[in-house]
């Protein structure tokens, strides 16, 4: 008996009948509008889907069922030396909105640990590519590579009954997830290591097995690890990556599609790329300002070049937030307790004091504060981890957290195939004529 699987039926056949019964008696009602900027400017802030696990407050930044980053952890049950929360309990909690108990996460764990055999073939599916392939491109193909294994594929090629779509998609789901940091510290030791793997260790929770798996010894890694796989989790459904997994599940395509579709969108550097970008920027500015400890002056100058070359200083700007992001607190609450004196963080933290006034000078940035990406690096960087274009990969294995919990819950609700309507500009001009 899965008692988290048992948990998400119990739940998701309350909310089914709850949506039903009001959709009954107020479907009709207005819950938006669009104006043609919108439809022109990337859909931004329409109100076009649901998704349970979380949602982005611009001032007060994500919450994880209601909960937000320092809320959660304190009621997350931790590691083992009861640091950092395990991102398991997360997962939990997106799933089933309960906080779980220390055993329910130690149960995930092992779970998790039991579904993690990768097949063969994907290894050879990496192995095929050259070794300079981006990291995304062999996350993405990984992934899809596994789609042989999905439960759900084989149950509707079978044939089964839409009420119980939910099933297989939890079991893709869980597979998955499992699978993530095996995959993804195969991919970091095959580009960067001469393809030195090293075997999973089963005394570990999943962020200490993927740490571990990755070569990077030390608690105070494995503490960071289960910090940025629980703060990247989620970020509400309107993202690339959660809307591209959203919108290829509507479909019916499995678990496998979807994310690797979600990663697919990740990869760009207008999403999940910029994390790499932001510290490749930093040390272009080191280099530049040959010094590894920059005055706030040298850095205000450095951004002033940077914009007048007519680029974004990576990192700082979102198309939500409109405060600094709490996963960029949370972050530089982890180098103040760990590593304070270390030199890239403090450039960080200046640039912190030195950006956002800048932006907000040039009277057309919508948020001029840090988002996730403007910290991460450094962090990593720290602990050894230096191959920056394998930063997003570490993103994408939490985002799946967010993202496949969020699938479970459509197929859950039984969500229709997204088909949003697109108009011509003649016949915008058309329509504006009579206006
Ligand atoms: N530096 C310079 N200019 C910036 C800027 C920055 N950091 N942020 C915005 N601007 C500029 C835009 O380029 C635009 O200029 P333009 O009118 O000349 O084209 C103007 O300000 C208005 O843009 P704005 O609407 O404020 O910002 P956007 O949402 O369009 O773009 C970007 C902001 C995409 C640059 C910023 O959000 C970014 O780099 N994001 C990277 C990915 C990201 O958001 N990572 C966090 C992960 C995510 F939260 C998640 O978890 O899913």
């Amino acid at each position: 008996m899965d008692p988290l699987k048992t948990k998400f039926n119990e739940k998701a056949t309350a909310l089914r009948t709850e949506i039903r019964a009001m959709l009954k008696e107020h479907g009709n009602k207005k819950f938006d509008e669009v104006t043609l900027k919108q439809i022109y400017g990337g859909a931004r802030g329409i109100k076009t889907m649901i998704w349970e696990t979380s949602q982005l407050d611009p001032i007060e930044g994500i919450r994880f069922r209601g909960y937000s980053i320092p809320e959660l952890r304190e009621v997350l049950p931790k590691g083992p030396d009861g640091k950092e929360p395990r991102p398991e309990g997360l997962f939990w909690l997106m799933l089933v909105g309960e906080i779980p108990t220390e055993q329910e996460v130690k149960w995930l764990t092992e779970q998790w640990l039991t579904r993690s055999h990768v097949p063969e073939h994907t290894f050879k599916v990496l192995d095929s590519l050259p070794v300079n392939t981006h990291p995304m491109t062999q996350f993405s193909l990984a992934i899809a590579s596994m789609q042989t294994e999905s439960c759900f594929a084989r149950r509707y090629d079978e044939g089964i009954d839409k009420a119980d779509y939910w099933d297989p998609t939890y079991e893709d789901t869980m597979n998955l997830i499992a699978r993530l940091p095996r995959i993804a510290a195969y991919i970091y030791r095959r580009t960067y290591h001469n393809g030195d793997h090293i075997s999973p260790d089963v005394s570990q929770d999943w962020s200490g097995n993927f740490a571990h798996m990755l070569g990077i010894e030390g608690d105070d890694f494995k503490n960071l690890m289960r910090l940025y796989l629980t703060i990247h989790a989620d970020h509400e459904g309107g993202n690339a990556s959660a809307h591209a997994t959203h919108l290829v599940g509507s479909t019916l395509s499995d678990a496998y599609y979807s994310l690797a579709g979600g990663m697919n969108a990740l990869a760009g550097p207008l999403h999940g790329l910029a994390n790499q970008e932001v510290i490749r920027w930093i040390f272009k500015m080191l280099d530049a300002l040959g010094t590894k400890s920059p005055s706030k002056e040298q850095i205000a100058d450095y951004v002033n070049s940077t914009l007048s070359s007519g680029q974004v200083i990576p990192g700082y700007g979102h198309a939500v937030l409109r405060q600094p992001d709490p996963r960029f607190m949370a972050q530089k609450r982890f180098a103040e307790e760990y590593i304070k004196d270390d030199e890239v963080v403090k450039v960080v933290w200046k640039i912190f004091d030195v950006v956002p006034p800048i932006l907000e000078s040039l009277g057309k940035v919508k948020n001029p504060w840090p988002n996730v990406d403007a910290h991460s690096g450094a962090l990593l960087v720290h602990y050894g981890l230096k191959e920056y274009s394998f930063y997003t990969v570490l993103f994408g294995v939490s985002r799946a957290l967010g993202v496949l919990s969020a699938l479970c819950w459509s197929r859950a609700l039984g969500f229709p195939l997204e088909r949003p309507k697109s108009v011509t500009t003649e016949w915008v001009k058309s329509t504006l004529a009579k206006m």
